[in-house]
């Protein structure tokens, strides 16, 4: 008689504790469901461009393409063999409304900067350091307002032959 009470109790101890634990996990499975709900918006992917230069000093693309806060990763790589010192080149893309003679002549003066001038840093959205050939750079940054704005080797004299546009959409 008494053993049977035992085994009473123990089966009403472990119905418990499996209805409980059921409980708890069927909360867990639902969370992660409610999260995941909203799809990522396509312009939160990044946009991944790349673009190389060689000894012949032009880009092989004059025109980027982003949305407007999307972020953006450019690979600049130097598909030539001239050193940096004969043949650096560089990527810079410069706010709206940035003279480019007048950034690219400040530039010249700014070697030990990697050609970006210091007192123009606001002038500036994002930019590479300057590579020379067989290398690779890159830089990150988030897509400023919709319109189109100006890239360029800042490297002196390559900027006539070095430059595009990048636009906003
Ligand atoms: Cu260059």
């Amino acid at each position: 008689m008494k053993k049977t009470i035992l085994v009473a109790a123990t089966v009403l101890f472990l119905a418990a504790c499996g209805n409980k634990q059921e409980a708890t996990s069927t909360e867990t499975t639902t969370a992660p469901a409610t999260t995941e709900a909203p799809a990522p918006e396509p312009a939160n992917e990044m946009a991944d461009i790349a673009i190389s230069a060689g000894d012949d000093m032009k880009y092989d693309i004059t025109e980027i393409y982003a949305k407007e806060g999307q972020k953006v990763k450019i690979t600049l790589t130097h598909t030539g063999k001239a050193p940096v010192a004969a043949m650096g080149h560089n990527f810079v893309l410069l706010a709206a409304g940035v003279n480019m003679d007048e950034f690219a002549k400040a530039a010249a003066g700014a070697k030990d900067n990697d050609y970006i001038p210091a007192d123009l840093a606001d002038k500036v959205i994002a930019h590479t350091k300057t590579i020379g050939g067989g290398e690779t750079t890159e830089v990150e940054f988030t897509a400023p307002a919709k319109g189109t704005y100006d890239f360029l080797c800042s490297v002196p004299g390559h900027y006539g032959m070095m430059k595009g546009q990048f636009i906003v959409e």
